[in-house]
Formats: structure tokens, sequence, C-alpha cells
């Protein structure tokens, strides 16, 4: 955004994001793609029996029942309104569904706007990638050129606030922070004041783990809700769930009570490399209809890429195995 990309850089970016989707779903493909393929192969009709065993097979790959039933009847109900008999067509169909319940569920939405302090936090359940992630993207919009202070607003756990520092430090993005103990609507309410002063586009504010059942810690991401809003208006424009994907179908149920008890204006969803469950995606998007704003590839300051529908399901489809 802050970089003037000529054409060329456009389309490295671009293979870019879609070659670390490939990679970083390759597992998911093995156990999903690569297992449908296996069992097309050599079959000659479209018969119940082969749907059942796509059914498993998405089932397996952590689609989620509810949302493989319906993809299925999309697909069944396409065999038969086509007339569909060639099994080397079943293969597109299926893909082309998973992509429209993929675009249904999860339209993109703009990145922060840059006029005015954005303050996004950084939620979820403990140990999911919260603090990673809160870095991550410092590293993101510091590399577009913007003005990012980042907010310690874990002061429960120790050696957050330290963990947090060193991903300040390699972003390019200070961070501030209170001692242990304090009250993070404390701490939000300082860093606030010292994005004003320091005219920051983005205010990142990582917060402490917890679970949606825990009142006491639900109030208490109220209230720094509410100081956000008081000190700026309309903030926190962004609240990220963060949702590990290797936890699979737990990752959606999870996501999903939390979305019920706070507001959640998109999902980050990290550990995508490594997991054969990448079929969550899909059931995420359709199960809470938010949006998936970036998925984690890794360790690495650079391993977050921007969701997009499109580049996931080529990377499942077209990808090597
Ligand atoms: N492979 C991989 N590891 C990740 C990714 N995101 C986070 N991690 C790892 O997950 C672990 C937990 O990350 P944290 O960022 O500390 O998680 P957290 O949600 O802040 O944890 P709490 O603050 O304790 O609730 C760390 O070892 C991270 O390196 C990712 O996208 N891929
Ligand atoms: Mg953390």
């Amino acid at each position: 955004m802050g970089n003037p990309a000529g054409a060329s850089d456009d389309r490295q970016s671009r293979d870019g994001l879609l070659g670390r989707f490939k990679a970083a779903v390759s597992s998911t493909r093995r156990h999903l793609v690569a297992r449908m393929e296996e069992v097309l192969q050599g079959r000659k009709t479209i018969d119940p029996e082969l749907l059942e065993e796509i059914e498993e097979i998405l089932v397996g790959a952590d689609v989620g029942i509810n949302t493989t039933t319906v993809v299925l009847d999309r697909v069944r109900d396409r065999v038969e309104r086509n007339r569909i008999d060639d099994v080397g067509k079943l293969k597109s169909c299926i893909r082309s569904e998973l992509l429209d319940i993929l675009q249904a569920g999860s339209t993109r939405e703009e990145d922060p706007a840059s006029s005015g302090l954005q303050v996004l936090l950084v939620v979820g359940v403990n140990g999911v990638g919260k603090t990673t992630t809160a870095g991550k993207l410092a590293g993101l919009w510091v590399r577009e050129g913007r003005k990012v202070l980042v907010c310690a607003a874990d002061t429960f756990r120790a050696a957050a606030v330290e963990q947090l520092e060193a991903w300040g430090k390699r972003a390019g993005a200070q961070v501030i922070r209170q001692q242990a103990g304090s009250d993070p609507a404390a701490v939000l309410f300082d860093a606030i004041h010292a994005a004003k002063a320091r005219q920051a586009d983005i205010l990142i504010v990582d917060t402490a783990g917890r679970l949606h059942t825990k009142n006491n810690l639900m109030a208490e991401l109220e209230k720094m809700k509410r100081i956000a809003a008081r000190e700026v208006p309309g903030a926190p424009q962004q609240i990220l769930l963060v949702v590990d994907a290797t936890t699979g179908q737990n990752g959606v149920v999870q996501a999903r009570e939390f979305t019920r008890s706070t507001g959640v204006s998109g999902i980050v969803l990290t550990k995508l490399d490594g997991t054969a469950k990448g079929g969550v995606v899909i059931g995420i998007a359709r199960d809470l209809g938010i949006p998936i704003r970036y998925v984690g590839v890794g360790e690495r300051i650079e391993d977050l890429v921007p969701f997009s529908a499109e580049h996931f399901i080529a990377s499942l489809f077209d990808g090597e195995t």
C-alpha cells in the first residue's frame, strides 16, 4: 500500500503469496485433495457410494459435518441437474462449491483506513498465537509505511510483556507497557494517549488468553472496549479473534462461543502450516460468517498472509503433493 509497487512487483508478490499458501496447506492437500483423487481414480460412474466416500474425506479434513453436508447436497444437485456422469468433472464441481462457500462466508473487508487512530484488539483463548500475530501485524504495517504502536495489555502471564517487546523490536514498533499485574484497561488508556501524542496510525493491543466462560476475563475485555470507545470515537475498529487451526473443529466451537459473547470483526487462523486440519477454514467461514482476515503460516515475522478464498482453494487443488 505504502509501497509504490510496479506491475511486475505486484505479480511477484501475488506469486509469492500463492506459493506460501501452497506450502502452508501441503499437509491438508495430502489429506483432502490427494485422497479425493485416489478415490476418484479408476471409477467410471458417479454413484452414491462414491459421494459418500468424498463426504468422509471432507469430514476427515475438518471441513465440519454441517458444511460437508451442504457441499455434498449442492454437488448431488449439480450432478443431477447437469447430468454429470464424468468422474473427472466431479472434482471441479466440488472445487467450485467449496470456493463458493468460502467466498460467501468470508468476504474481505478493507484494512484499517489510514486516517485517524485505528485501535485493534487481538483476542482469543490461551496459546493460539495472539502475541505472535500482534507482532506479525505490526511488522506488516510498519513495512507498509504506517506508524504502529503496540499495547501490552496481557499483564497477567509472566513474561508476556517481554515476549511482546521482542516482537516490537523485530517489527520496528514501540511497545507501551506497565508492570505485571496492572489493569489492562489502564495500560490501554496509556497506550491510546501515547498513540495520539505520536500521531500513530494503528494501535495493536495484545490481550491475555481467555475462555469465553470466564466472566471476569470477559468483563475485563468489555472494559477495554469501553475505554477505547471513550478515548477514540468508533474504537476499537477491529477485534481480531485468533484461532489455532491445529485444533480443528474445537477451534470452530471456540470461535462460535467467543463471537457470541463479544463482538468479533475478523478471524486470524494461525498454525495453518503443518496441520492436516486446514479444512477448518471452510467450516469457519460458513459457520461464523465472519471474514478470515489473515492466516499464520509459520513462526517468523513475515509468516502472516492476507487470506484469499481463491488462493486457498487454488493451493489445495493445484499444488503439488
Ligand atoms: N507454526 C506456527 N506457529 C505459530 C504460528 N503462530 C503462533 N505460533 C506459535 O504458537 C506458540 C504460541 O504463540 P503465542 O503468540 O505466544 O500465543 P498466545 O495466544 O499469545 O498465548 P498466550 O498469551 O499464552 O495466551 C508460539 O510458539 C508461536 O511461535 C503460526 O502461524 N505457525
Ligand atoms: Mg500472548
